[in-house]
């Protein structure tokens, strides 16, 4: 049974907010972190009825606000394969968190114990880093005193990033398996992603010097350590790595910052040469944006959705190489968000397929693929192989020696990218990989396809729950009517595209519009958020 008397006294000493509702979302808990103590408490123990629910398989527990503003702070749960919680325990997190009181509280867990069958006398393990955050030593104390309260086995591997921590997952449970991941620390992520990257550069001529910008955050410290893997294979110029004076991270930089804005980071204004390639991670680095200055000194972003072009295309360019065109299928999983060029370019040539915002909704949808590639429009993505997939990269005899040079190249992508989740660090390789494969600069990259103009504005509401939609977000179906007054607008503007919905970080809703001429998408996007209003 639950060890009642301990969880109430340690419960205690971290009471909830009496007029706070905390609630688990896309990117779970996320507030301002000072009313965040509770909340931590609880998701240990609620991690630890997980890890007992899979026969003491490791949980992962993330503490981090990603792109937010520093005084913001997070929490979420990762499974055992290194991917986000399975939805339905999104909502025991929620449940769990907003109890009133400790016996509240306690009467919360033994519900949950009884329904879900937990096997409370099976191990608890959990694994838990955070970011650079100042909030971050304190919460993941009181998380500490949620897994001591519950009895479980804790691991804190530090400060981190989230990409490395989804690694970690998977590698402790994969361990001593044939699917081993690789060696359960942060070195051996580093090895990992290095000694691919060293074997599909070789004989390639060195790409000139990488800015990379680590918004102030955890980033940084992933740089730094890579570069002494990387010797001389990559050279990586950091900027925006002080993650120590209050107030810089994710100030005007960061992967979101260059997004949202479509902007160069400031302080990268006098480092950026003309020609020269940059990429930008967001604080907790799962995120990635590349950009660069043409010959004029203008800015060009090159966002997920130019990333997962560029990787898309040399994936399937190598599985035809390798022969296995008939047997290995690619396909590509975008959101709404997705730039209509990117979409038109993809889908002439692959499968593509649009689901919900979310990594969960990107991620599920892609392992229905033999290689699937996701990317969200704001840099967060990656590929997946399929475990047969996977087996016939190993297995395959090839003919020609030609053959034989893909399959490894193929081989090697394998263990270059993070499968677990979307990695700034591993997504910066692999664009370097293919880059150096192809010879391509920033310009020539950008020439795949070009980005219709678009504009994204958040228009606060009174209650943005009353905005439902269907068809992968791309329309409304409440309140009665609205869909019908965009449908009307969006054609009235060539190539224009529009759409609205709520989201699910921020108390806003969200109308992005896109068009053949930047005004014309400006001005629908104003449009659109008049009739939100
Ligand atoms: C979170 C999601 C991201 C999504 C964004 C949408 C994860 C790890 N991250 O950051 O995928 O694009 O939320 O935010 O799931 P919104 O609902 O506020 O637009
Ligand atoms: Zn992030």
């Amino acid at each position: 049974s639950l060890p009642v008397e301990l969880i109430r006294k340690l419960a205690d000493q971290h009471p909830k907010p009496a007029s706070l509702r905390f609630q688990y979302g896309t990117a779970g808990f996320r507030t301002l972190g000072t009313v965040l103590d509770s909340v931590m408490f609880r998701v240990g123990i609620l991690a630890a009825l997980r890890s007992k629910r899979l026969d003491g398989k490791t949980i992962g527990v993330m503490v981090t606000a990603s792109h937010n503003p520093e005084a913001d702070n997070g929490v979420k749960l990762v499974d055992p394969r290194g991917e986000m919680l399975e939805a339905a325990w999104e909502g025991h997190a929620t449940i769990l968190a907003n109890a009133p009181s400790s016996d509240s509280f306690i009467d919360a867990l033994q519900i949950l114990v009884k329904n879900l069958k937990i096997d409370l006398s099976k191990p608890a393990r959990i694994i838990y880093a955070r970011d650079t955050r100042p909030s971050g030593g304190a919460l993941v104390s009181a998380l500490e005193d949620g897994i001591k309260a519950i009895g479980a086995e804790g691991r804190n591997a530090g400060v981190t990033t989230t990409p490395i921590l989804h690694y970690l997952v998977r590698a402790i449970n994969t361990k001593g398996t044939k699917d081993e991941y690789g060696e359960d620390s942060e070195e051996g992520y580093m090895k990992k992603l290095s000694t691919a990257f060293k074997k599909l550069v070789a004989g390639k001529p060195s790409s000139p010097p990488l800015i990379v910008d680590c918004a102030n955050g955890v980033g940084a410290q992933a740089i730094a350590e890579i570069i002494q893997y990387l010797g001389d294979t990559l050279q990586l110029i950091p900027h925006n790595t002080d993650t120590t004076t209050p107030g810089v991270l994710n100030h005007a930089s960061g992967a979101d910052f260059v997004k949202t804005t479509q902007k160069l980071p400031p302080s990268l204004a006098s480092v950026l040469k003309p020609g020269q390639r940059g990429c930008s991670f967001d604080g907790d680095a799962d995120r990635l944006m590349y950009y660069y200055l043409d010959d004029r000194g203008q800015f060009h972003m090159l966002d997920g959705d130019k990333i997962a072009a560029l990787v898309a295309a040399f994936i399937v360019e190598l599985v035809k190489a390798a022969g296995l065109e008939e047997i290995v299928r690619v396909g590509i999983v975008q959101t709404a968000y997705a730039n209509g060029g990117s979409t038109k370019y993809l889908a002439s040539r692959l499968p593509v397929r649009c689901v919900p915002t979310g990594v969960k909704h990107l991620h599920h949808a892609a392992e229905k693929y033999d290689v699937g590639v996701y990317f969200e429009a704001n840099g967060h993505g990656t590929v997946l192989f399929s475990p047969e997939t996977d087996e016939i990269f190993r297995t395959h005899q090839p003919s020609t020696p030609a053959q034989s040079t893909a399959l490894n190249h193929l081989l090697n992508l394998t263990q270059l990218i993070n499968q677990t989740v979307g990695d700034a660090l591993s997504d910066m390789l692999l664009v370097e990989v293919v880059l150096a494969h192809k010879s391509y600069s920033g310009a020539e990259w950008d020439s795949l396809y070009v980005d219709l103009p678009n504009r994204l504005v958040k228009v606060v509401v009174v209650d943005r729950n009353i905005f439902r939609t269907e068809d992968a977000e791309r329309r409304l179906v409440s309140p009665p009517g609205l869909q019908a007054k965009i449908d009307e607008l969006v054609r009235r503007y060539e190539a224009g595209r529009a759409f609205v919905r709520p989201s699910g970080t921020e108390d806003v809703v969200r109308v992005y519009a896109e068009a053949m001429l930047r005004p014309q998408a400006d001005e629908l996007a104003y449009r659109v958020a008049g009739l939100v209003y």
